[in-house]
């Protein structure tokens, strides 16, 4: 017998006779498995019991949600797998947000679900449900493993089509299937490479971009997904052109760099809008071009209508999706921008004759923009300006600037969904990729406490920070008992503001002020953070933000998580869904007073 304390990671070769939990972990082993996010189980005992021999880390969460989201973080920050695991029925439903949100950020995380047994599945037995159903449009591919044989094979498959897809996929095993005894060989992991694309979609975008005489770059979530970074930049370069990054993918594009210009969508940049907006030649570089993020914000209805847009995507059904193209590029951003480098180095660009000219333009959109959030203090609508007026706690706004500024090098920050986390974009920059873990289209409240613990345990050397609204916090923050327990040191920025922030901002512009459902009553968040043995701080002056922060930072090291209770005003931003909304109104008489 090997020695138990000793893991073993050379994956048995050749067929060989094994037991399903063997090939199961095996085949984990063979994919670079190295962390699984779970809430342990019977279902999947007999496999987890072999996690250590295979040097498979289980990191035991609070709530199962709380594993997809970690799986999630760990994925989008190392590139690799997120793995997570539960208990057949209840602990496989509490995965479903999680596996959405998963879903909408692009996020290979493979979601194993542990079924009823086989022999008495329809039965009605216990923690039973039809598991492939739920999952159905939230996965981008659903292995079940139909007979133990195939153990192997289907788990080796969900995790190959995970990063082929770029998003979760579920490995269904009925829990009677981890036990027998089979005869089969662990399959090596397929990586197919998309590279550049068609070559005449090349040639025709090379010539579009070598006419234009106001070429923007939109710089996605492949830029950072494909690691071509580098390439934007080269490109950008060569251009001359200004860098918008999309919608919360801010780490697209190094902040430091000279054409970057900031965010596009809610709260984003007013320099990437009024640049874009000007634009002939957009490159959309590894993105979608959701809806969300090109909405009209500050009142500024910035896509332009007449430019030619050339969109690079990895996933060739979203090529023309949503707005118009003229050019579409299925290729990795990496491989598709290297492959224009090659085309425009060394030819005439139009866009060189106006450089100067176009760089004035950038510096001073650049200017403005910066002068503007320097005076930006304070929300300045009417009910914000009299809520704030009765608080003596710190503007949002301010409070945000001066985390800006402390905010460490090389640190990954992830964003909740709430009033106060989305002001944030405007003041979220970064010089690398895999760095800003926003909650992405899913848009769910509880996201970012979660997924910084995943990121961290991803990447322990670098600062990990969430920034949470004080309702989200209410959903996550049972996490902090695996933070402890497992010593993940994190810090979570928590924005108290008393509400629901981003509803009740509804309720003042839609709704006349009639509240319901947004006040918060708070407990003292900073003391329960210690009674769950971690480290609690109140913060309620802006001077005490950065020290805080890198006091915070500091307790990362010795794997100690703390909580920053901000205290801040009630005032709030613009809404989020703007678009969305309209003035109310009431036909019945018994309603006539609700406009
Ligand atoms: C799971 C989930 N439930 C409800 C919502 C709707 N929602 C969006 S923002 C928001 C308010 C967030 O409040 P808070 O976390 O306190 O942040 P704040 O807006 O106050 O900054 C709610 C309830 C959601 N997005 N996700
Ligand atoms: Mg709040």
């Amino acid at each position: 017998m090997t020695d138990m304390k000793q893991p073993n990671r050379a994956v048995v070769q050749g067929r060989t006779r094994m037991t399903p939990s063997e090939a199961f972990v095996e085949s984990l082993v063979a994919q670079g498995v190295t962390d699984v996010f779970g809430i342990v189980g019977s279902a999947y005992m007999d496999a987890l019991d072999i996690f250590p021999g295979a040097g498979i880390r289980f990191i035991p969460t609070a709530h199962e949600q709380g594993a997809v989201h970690m799986a999630d973080g760990y994925a989008r920050v190392s590139g690799r797998h997120g793995v997570c695991i539960g208990q057949n029925g209840p602990g496989i439903t509490n995965f479903v947000t999680g596996v959405a949100a998963a879903y909408w950020a692009h996020s290979p995380v493979v979601v194993i679900t542990p079924e009823t047994g086989s022999l008495t599945m329809g039965l009605g037995g216990f923690q039973e449900t039809e598991q492939l159903p739920i999952f159905s449009k939230i996965t981008k591919y659903q292995g079940h493993v139909n007979n133990p044989k195939r153990m192997a094979e289907i788990t080796s498959r969900c995790f190959d089509r995970a990063l082929l897809e770029m998003g979760p996929t579920q490995l269904n095993i009925p829990r009677d299937y981890f036990y027998g005894d089979i005869e089969c060989e662990i399959p090596q992991p397929i990586r197919v490479g998309r590279g550049a694309g068609d070559e005449a979609a090349l040639d025709e975008a090379a010539k579009l971009l070598a006419a234009a005489k106001f070429p923007v770059i939109l710089s996605g979530g492949g830029v950072v997904m494909g690691d071509a970074t580098a390439e934007a930049v080269k490109l950008a370069e060569l251009l001359h052109a200004p860098v918008a990054s999309s919608y919360l993918h801010n780490d697209s594009f190094p902040a430091s760099h000279p054409l970057w210009c900031g965010p596009l969508g809610y709260q984003g940049s007013k320099a990437a809008m009024k640049l874009i907006a000007q634009a002939d030649v957009i490159l959309a570089l590894g993105s979608r071009l959701g809806p969300f993020g090109t909405l009209a914000q500050y009142g500024l209805d910035y896509w332009p209508k007449n430019a030619k847009i050339i969109q690079i995507d990895a996933d060739a059904k979203m090529l023309g999706l949503v707005k118009p193209i003229s050019v579409g590029i299925c290729g990795d951003a990496r491989s598709a921008a290297a492959a224009l480098i090659e085309r425009l180095q060394g030819r005439a660009l139009a866009c060189q004759q106006n450089k100067a000219e176009r760089d004035t333009r950038l510096k001073a959109e650049r200017a403005a923009w910066e002068k503007e959030l320097d005076g930006w203090t304070h929300e300045t609508d009417a009910y914000s300006v009299e809520i704030s007026a009765r608080s003596s706690f710190m503007h949002p706004r301010q409070m945000l600037r001066e985390l800006e500024r402390a905010m460490p090098r090389n640190a990954m920050v992830s964003t909740d969904i709430g009033n106060i986390c989305s002001v944030s974009n405007s003041y979220l920059r970064f010089d690398a990729p895999r760095s800003m873990l926003a909650a992405m289209s899913f848009g769910n409240c509880g996201y970012a406490f979660p997924v910084i613990c995943g990121a961290k345990i991803a990447a322990p050397d670098r600062p990990a920070i969430a920034y949470v609204g004080d309702g989200a916090w209410g959903i996550s923050l049972n996490e902090l008992l695996t933070c402890k327990r497992e010593k993940i040191g994190v810090t979570v920025v928590l924005f108290n503001n008393g509400q629901w922030g981003a509803e009740k901002k509804n309720h003042v512009d839609f709704y006349s002020q009639r509240y319901l459902g947004v006040e918060l009553d708070n407990p003292d968040w900073a003391g329960l953070a210690r009674a769950f043995g971690c480290d609690g701080i109140r913060v309620d002056k802006v001077a005490d933000v950065g020290p805080a922060l890198q006091q915070a930072v500091k307790n990362q090291a010795d794997g100690r998580t703390t909580v920053l209770e901000m205290m801040v005003t009630k005032e709030l931003g613009d809404p989020f869904r703007r678009d969305a909304l309209s003035k109310p109104v009431r036909h019945l008489d018994k309603y006539k007073a609700y406009v």
